[in-house]
Order: C-alpha cells, then structure tokens, then sequence
C-alpha cells in the first residue's frame, strides 16, 4: 500500500526501530485480509472455528487478561490536577522512558500490523482517525469488526489529517506463563500498561490482548481520549447506547421517532436495552449503538449523536433468546467469541443461554466441564464481537453522517435498593446532579470483586480522561449551549430486590413500559409527581397492561425510600468531597437542597451560581 502520509510513515518507521518486530503488514480492511488473519489465528492455536455458526470462532485468552484492568490504566497530564483523583496520574515523560523500555524489541519474530482506522462514518464531521499499531492479529480481526478499518480510513487520512497514534504490544510473558493457552500477553499484573497522553493526544498499550485494554479505538479512544478532546471543543464522548423508540402508528399526539441515549456502567444491560424487543404491542425500538456515543450540538440546535463504533463488543453470560432475541441472531455469523465455552457439537455455550447446561461442554480454558462443576463454564466477562449491521433492528440512520437527534438521555446503575424504577430530573442541572451521583454495584467487566457499590457518575468513572469535576462543569456548559433543545434527563434502575434477593422488576422487554412513561412526559402529559429526588411516576402511570405484577411492588418501585436516601446522601456527600474543590457550585447547591428536604444538618441553602 502507498503510504502519502509523512507523519504517519515516520510514527511507524520509529516504531519499527523501536520494536524490531519481523515484518510490517499495513491492513487494508479487505475481506480476503480478515480471512487470511482469522486462519493464521487457527493455525496457531488461538482460535477454534465455530461449526454451527458460519464465519465464527472462538479464543480463549490467558487466565490473567479476562478483562479491563484499571488498576494500570494510567492519564498522564503535565499537571496531576487534570487528571484528577478519580483516574490514576502518571507523569508524562518518565512514563514514556517506562514504556519505551517495555516496547524495546517486544515484536521480535512478531507481525507488526498498521491498523489505519476510523471511529464514526467515513467522512461525518464527527468521525476522528486513529491508527493502531499492534503486534496482535487478533486486535488487528477485532478491530475490522469494531471500527471502519483499513484502506478507506488511510485513504480519509489523506497526506496530512489528524489521527490519534495507538501503540499495543501484547507484551512478553514473565515467568512460567502457561505454554498450553496460545494467547500472548504480559502475565504479571505490575507488567501491563493502559497509557492515555491526552495532551498529545497517543495511546500506548503494553501487556494485554483483551477487549478495552487492546482494541484500542474502544475505550481508550472513544472515550478517555475524546472525552479530554470534547472538553477543549466543545462536544461530548459519553459510554452511552443510542437508541431510536418509535410508538404505535396513531397514537395520539405523539411524535414519530425520538432517539435515546443512556449511560449505564459495563455490563449492567447497555447491550440489553440498545436492542430491546417491546412487550407492549405496537412499540418499536432499534438499535444505533450499545457502548459510545459522541455527541454535538448541530445546526439545528439539537444535540446531534453518532456512534464511533462499527460492531458490538457484548456481555455474553446471561444473552439468551428471552433475554434479548436480537443480540441472538446478530450472532449467528462472522462473530468472534471470547471466553465461551464449547460444545462437543460444534457450538458455543455461556451460563444463561439455555435455561439447562449442555450435557457436557469444554469450559473457557479448554478443560472438561460437566453440570455440577462448581465453575462456570464461560468466564463472566466472555464476549461476542459481531459486526453492528448484523444486528435485525439496527436502525437504518445507524450510520447518518449528521448523526440522530437526542431526544432525552437516560442514566442507570445496578441498585438493588433506594433507587426508583424511573426519575425525571427536574431540569438540565438536576439531571446533570443525577448523573454526577450515579452508583451501581460493580460486575465482571473489570478485574476486581464484582458486586460491590462504588460512585460511577455517567457511568465514565473508569473512562473519563480528565478530572472529573471538571467534567460535570463542561455537561453544565452543554445545556448552556443547548437551551431549551436540551434533552430531557431521566434515572433508570432496572435491578431493584426484595428482601430474598429476587429482582422485583422484571426488566428487559418490559423495559418498554419505562420507555413509553418517558415518552408520556417528552409530550407533556401529567403523568408525575414532583417529590424530593425527582419527578416520579404518579400511581398506575407506567403501562403495566398484560404484566402479572403486584401494584404493591409497583408503589415500593416508585416510592421514595427515606431511610435509603440518608444514606445515600452520605455517600454523596463523599464523593462530591472526593472532588473538591472542583465541583460546580450548583451541583453542590442541589446536594444542600437534597439534605434540606430529609432534614439533613442546618445547612444553609448555597445560591446557584
Ligand atoms: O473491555 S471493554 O472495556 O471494551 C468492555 C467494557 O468494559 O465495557
Ligand atoms: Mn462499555
């Protein structure tokens, strides 16, 4: 491939020096490409083909690279201070000398691949290039699935467009590692690096092959980098689906389609709800993303989204026919499986696909696996990689260049208290308050005990690339911008318990009846009541019409928890501390009035600003 790009060749001719690795295979995106990469995979043992799913295959990685590590995801800023204390702070130069260490002569005998690609459509105004180079053919494949990868993005390039550098290497493994798993990577924790610079802007990666950690125009790009990018100009790069929820035809005074974003932290159901199937009939929901959306205020004044990603990196456990059919059949072809396990048929298997477990199965580390193991079978973070227009209710404006007007944007976490079912915020402020005091308990997606509260405002805590109050400033500073167009701001918590531990909510498809209610409030009906956390829905406004549900557990789902809010305004209370002195005078402002109302101290009411 002719290369007309000076700064592009010189960045990878350093590398090269630097890496020393056996060959250069700048990739083109093609098909016969990506066929030719997935056998190479084959033949050196990292993937199995998938005999009952056409073009698939299944890997399974080291024990030790299962997931995002944030404990070495590191922002190096000149002042710690922009980093903030949510993000761990290296210092940009010695960092450097660190990983100029670590990348000395890692691709020896290696590949090295040029990844040339493009977050959003080829040519929107809200695309951004990248290019990624890895030692990795499997990120060089994941890559092609997840984003707009190869001769066209090179060609987007032209000799002199801007493009943020990525460096992946997977690394070497130290000690013993574990020769029978064909899956290279650094083994010791202390040895992997997730390094964002984003006063370059570059990324460098050492150590890990998986997911967020590796492919590296995911979480890495999309979000840590252009979160920091956004800030300077003007724009927004949030961990959001987008969605586009059309009613019934006729329905009275309602418009036609309306495009949601909603921000819920890894693996609490982003994928879930981006492709929900609506119990109630008539209803139609599609799909335009399930992870990022970047966001800019348009000529029209609405705030205008895209999704900067071509394929679904999803949550495999717990993805069946019932819970979410769609995602189902976006898998059946040409779709990478991480972490699955296997079945003696040629299939692949996760706990929650099947209300019964196989017979018999291989488990994600290639060893026996029987009912009754005491293990799961699939490791909990697995993952499909599919590309998005697979998807059957993939919305046809997925890949519009202007993006999709947003309508409302809706925040979640996993609570299994307190929480209510749904809340409207009271304005741009309170909504932007909600958000900044999302919680949820935490899952697999990271290493680390899953199940555990933690504060995750917008549901960016592991991805936001600058200090985090100042974050909430520049959200304060888009409704400012957007006005009365601003969308509307709604809380969501689908993973309300009873005292046994049993979800009173039954979620998923039925998450439609959370979506109708937020359309009733988008065309004005007087469907809530104002009370001290929100506006919560009146008694028998949410549609429960053909859903066996008790309206008792529907009052406790839409009640206001005294008890459970002081104690929710400590831990607010907290992590706002946590922050200071960074956070907005109004934010803090709406924490006082919070108190106030369930008679918190004597605290004076601050003024907004
Ligand atoms: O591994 S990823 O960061 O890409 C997935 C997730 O945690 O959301
Ligand atoms: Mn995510």
């Amino acid at each position: 491939m002719a290369v007309q790009h000076a700064r592009l060749q010189a960045w990878v001719d350093d590398t090269v020096a630097l890496c020393t690795p056996a060959r250069v295979h700048w990739c083109d995106g093609s098909e016969a490409e990506y066929r030719q990469l997935c056998d190479l995979l084959v033949s050196q043992g990292t993937f199995q083909a998938v005999p009952a799913r056409p073009g698939s295959f299944v890997c399974r990685t080291h024990p030790s690279d299962v997931a995002r590590i944030e404990d070495r995801t590191f922002i190096c800023t000149t002042d710690p201070d922009d980093a903030g204390p949510t993000n761990r702070w290296a210092d940009p130069v010695a960092m450097k000398a660190t990983l100029r260490q670590r990348f000395a002569g890692a691709m020896a005998g290696r590949t090295l691949y040029v990844v040339p690609f493009c977050m959003g459509p080829i040519g929107s105004p809200l695309a951004r290039l990248g290019v990624e180079i890895t030692d990795s053919p499997y990120v060089a494949v994941s890559m092609r699935i997840m984003t707009r990868m190869g001769a066209a993005a090179l060609a987007a390039l032209g000799s002199d467009g801007t493009f943020v550098p990525c460096l992946h290497s997977v690394g070497a493994p130290l000690g013993p590692g574990r020769p029978d798993v064909p899956w290279p990577c650094a083994t010791e924790l202390s040895d992997k690096f997730i390094v964002h610079f984003p006063e370059d802007p570059s990324i460098w990666s050492y150590g890990s092959g998986y997911g967020g950690n590796a492919l590296l125009g995911k979480k890495c790009f999309a979000l840590r980098i252009a979160s920091h990018l956004a800030r300077d100009e003007g724009w927004m790069a949030e961990h959001m689906l987008i969605l586009a929820l059309t009613p019934p035809a006729g329905a009275a005074s309602r418009s036609t389609t309306r495009y949601f974003a909603a921000a819920f932290p890894s693996a609490c159901g982003k994928t879930n709800l981006a492709m929900l199937r609506p119990t109630l009939p008539g209803w139609t929901v599609r799909c335009i993303g399930d992870d990022i959306a970047w966001m800019r205020q348009g000529a029209d004044g609405a705030l205008h989204a895209i999704n900067p990603e071509a394929g679904f990196f999803g949550v495999a456990p717990g993805t069946s026919e019932e819970s979410n059919p769609n995602a189902m059949a976006t898998i059946r072809r040409n779709t990478i499986f991480t972490n699955v396990a296997t079945t003696p048929d040629g299939d692949v298997w996760w706990e929650g696909m099947t209300a019964d477990p196989p017979a018999q199965l291989t488990d994600w580390q290639g060893r026996d696996w029987k009912p009754g193991a005491g293990r799961p079978a699939a490791h909990p973070n697995a993952r499909f990689t599919a590309p998005l227009d697979q998807c059957p209710v993939i919305d046809p404006r997925f890949a519009d260049p202007a993006g999709v007007p947003i309508s409302a944007i809706v925040f979640g976490g996993r609570r299994p208290r307190t929480i209510p079912l749904v809340n409207e915020a009271r304005s741009w402020a309170h909504g932007i308050f909600l958000g900044a005091t999302a919680g949820s308990e935490t899952t697999a997606a990271t290493i680390g005990t899953a199940g555990v509260l933690r504060r995750d405002p917008f549901a960016m805590l592991p991805f936001c690339g600058y200090h985090m109050g100042d974050y909430f400033a520049h959200w304060l500073e888009m409704g400012r911008r957007l006005g009365a167009q601003a969308p509307r701001i709604f809380f969501v918590n689908w993973f309300r318990k009873d005292a046994s531990g049993a979800y009173l909510w039954p979620g998923f498809g039925e998450n439609i009846r959370v979506l109708k209610w937020m359309c009733d409030r988008l065309d004005g009906r007087d469907v809530a009541e104002d009370t001290a956390v929100g506006h919560l829905p009146r008694p028998g406004s949410i549609d429960t019409s053909g859903l066996d549900i008790d309206p008792a557990v529907m009052a406790e789902l839409c009640a206001v928890d005294a008890e459970g809010w002081l104690r929710e305004i400590t831990l607010i209370a907290e992590s706002f501390s946590a922050l200071e002195p960074r956070v907005p005078k109004s934010l803090r402002s709406l924490l006082s009035e919070l108190k106030h109302s369930f008679g918190v101290g004597s605290q004076r009411r601050e003024a907004a600003p």
